[in-house]
């Protein structure tokens, strides 16, 4: 059950509370909560909502910025009908890391900011009564941890956070928080593969309990007839002729998994899953087994206000764009959704690269976004004394996001890490690892990858070899050869491609990131840098590149929307590569990718 990453839902067995709202809230700076008892109450507690960031809710820069120990606390009900059965607390993410106390009691801790986890509370509630569940939460950085960064303590004493990547810091309970009571011998996993036969499917399953009982699965269509049955914690599903999950076209069937015992229902689960499949042949990536092309965006959690907490308002308005622009793909740079975004993936018919928090391993970029803050040495990330704690982490990362996202249909590759330093002798012994565990844990096999900075060539880089398909990041002018010097960019860019043509080996590459900084108040002609006009005039560069080359199977833009970012020379209030502004309006980019990804057939370069 702790390891059980199973979604939340309420069933015939199963009950799912929200306990999300208004929470009390108080920071920690000197460490002293657990001492001075802060489990059993807060002494001087504001108001918090829970899901949200806390900094953008703030008026002063000292909360706003606020690094350190922090405290979540509320009040919540178990029914006394629930008495004999499990009771857990589900945190969607607590950010970046966690010891939660139960009337007062501590219960667990958790690290990584990005992945839901479970605690079974069952012999230390109260039933039929308030219970008190609070959560210590930390967001210091540090380089042992996913996303890499530092701390370092200001003359005033206050501590300040120092990310090693490019978006903001926004920690809290950003995600919702849930009370659920569970059978005692419960469901705890459930995992399908697909195959396709002529107009029929198989649905390979596999359902894990905490017991002995025998399992059954039946799967109903959206009319809600029975179109297949299995019985076995193990089994093979057959849907005659199936309806398939498509790009654009999503067709998700209702599973229902039960534990039985003759003819007692003991416990159920159900889950919305589309049947496709997808893999990668001949260079070009097949869903169905038809060739996909991919376009879309790099994006971000964050929106005014709420920053990286759950807003489903920002949701339904991304995927609103996303379809009018033409896109058919996103990747979740630089960490795990919530889960709500993928469910909504599924529904919408969108394919996304689900990314590790594995974000800031690289020192240059460290250096380049804190300009002035950075200790300017360059050394390689992964022969440090904390690799190993490091390792341990995205392991940890890497297996919870495969055990969460494996049945998604939208779910079609695995990005382990971005832009992480990737040519120095430590490499290949810190990647290999990782990229075998993503196959040894996901039945489907989906596509590895990672996003390949720049600077990191296919002759110098030392882990493009582990990756299915090739992931760039690449700002040909941009960051390199902008403005006037565009035509220089352009043939650098073909001669870096002619580089990898050699040892793609089949392989087909994508884009995950090509993009330049706009502001919306901007309009300039003849063109500037940062003007409207210059950044369509940067796509059309770089599109014009990627259409020279068969290889080139895909196109995500940095990013979707204006993102914040760590206040700095590099950065005004935030990143300004969106197609769409924070708000998500369109930029005049926004009309340009509409006309050509409205235009580019599914299968272009088939
Ligand atoms: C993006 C220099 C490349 C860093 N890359 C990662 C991403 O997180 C950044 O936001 C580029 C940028 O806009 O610089």
């Amino acid at each position: 059950m702790e390891r059980s990453m199973l979604y939340p839902v309420t069933t015939r067995t199963r009950r799912a509370v929200s306990l999300d709202g208004m929470w009390n809230f108080q920071f920690d700076p000197q460490s002293q909560g657990v001492n001075d008892g802060w489990a059993n109450g807060l002494p001087a507690p504001l108001l918090m909502p829970v899901p949200s960031a806390f900094a953008d809710l703030f008026t002063d820069k000292d909360s706003r910025e606020y690094c350190g120990d922090f405290w979540y606390e509320t009040n919540f009900f178990v029914p006394g009908e629930w008495e004999g059965q499990e009771v857990v607390l589900r945190f969607g993410s607590a950010t970046h890391r966690a010891t939660v106390f139960v009337n007062g009691q501590e219960v667990t801790r958790h690290e990584g900011g990005f992945l839901p986890f479970n605690v079974r509370v069952t012999d230390l509630v109260r039933f039929n009564q308030d219970n008190k569940v609070a959560v210590l939460v930390n967001n210091e950085l540090h380089e042992a941890m996913l996303p890499a960064g530092r701390t370092t303590t200001l003359s005033n004493g206050k501590k300040m956070a120092t990310p090693y990547f490019d978006f903001y810091n926004y920690a809290g309970l950003q995600r919702p928080v849930k009370l659920l009571c569970l059978p005692k011998e419960q469901i705890v996993d459930f995992t399908v593969n697909h195959r396709l036969d002529g107009a029929d499917a198989f649905v390979d399953y596999t359902v894990e309990t905490t017991g002995e009982k025998d399992c059954r699965v039946l799967v109903y269509d959206k009319e809600g007839n029975l179109v297949a049955e299995s019985t076995g914690k193990t089994g093979t599903l057959h849907l005659e002729n199936a309806h398939l999950w498509n790009v654009h076209a999503s067709y998700l069937y209702r599973f229902v998994v039960q534990i039985v015992d003759g003819e007692t229902l003991v416990d159920e689960y159900t889950q919305k899953i589309g049947v496709r499949t997808f893999c990668i042949e001949n260079g070009r990536f097949l869903l169905n087994g038809k060739p996909i092309y991919l376009k879309g965006f790099g994006k971000h959690e964050d929106s005014d206000l709420r920053g990286r907490g759950l807003d489903l308002v920002t949701i339904k308005r991304d995927y609103e764009c996303m379809k009018w622009i033409g896109a058919n793909c996103f990747r979740t740079s630089h960490y795990p959704y919530a889960e709500e975004m993928y469910q909504m993936a599924d529904e919408e018919g969108f394919l996304v690269i689900d990314e590790t928090p594995a974000v800031g391993f690289l020192e240059s970029i460290t250096n380049f976004l804190a300009a002035n803050q950075g200790n300017g040495k360059q050394v390689g990330y992964f022969e440090k004394e904390t690799t190993p704690q490091l390792l341990e982490n995205h392991k940890q990362a890497l297996s919870d996001m495969i055990r969460r996202d494996k049945n998604h249909a939208c779910v079609i590759a695995w990005s382990i890490l971005n832009e992480p330093q990737c040519t120095s002798e430590g490499t290949e012994a810190y990647f290999k690892p990782l990229f075998d565990l993503a196959h040894e844990l996901d039945v489907q096999k989906r596509p590895r990858t990672y996003a390949i900075v720049m600077m990191s060539l296919p002759n110098t880089s030392k882990g493009q070899q582990f990756c299915d398909f090739i992931s760039l990041n690449r700002y040909y002018g941009w960051y390199v050869m902008g403005g006037q010097n565009m035509v220089d960019a352009e043939a650098a860019f073909h001669q870096e491609m002619q580089g990898w043509n050699q040892v793609l080996n089949g392989r087909p590459m994508i884009f995950t990131e090509y993009g330049a900084d706009t502001m919306p108040s901007e309009h300039k002609l003849p063109s500037v840098m940062w003007s409207q006009e210059y950044q369509n005039e940067y796509l059309d560069m770089n599109h014009r590149v990627f259409d020279a080359y068969d290889f080139v199977q895909g196109e995500l833009v940095w990013n979707f929307a204006d993102f914040q970012t760590t206040e700095g020379i590099m950065r005004v209030n935030g990143n300004k590569k969106g197609i769409f502004t924070r708000q998500r309006q369109p930029k005049d980019a926004a009309f340009n990718f509409r006309a050509r990804w409205c235009s580019l057939p599914q299968d272009f370069k088939k």
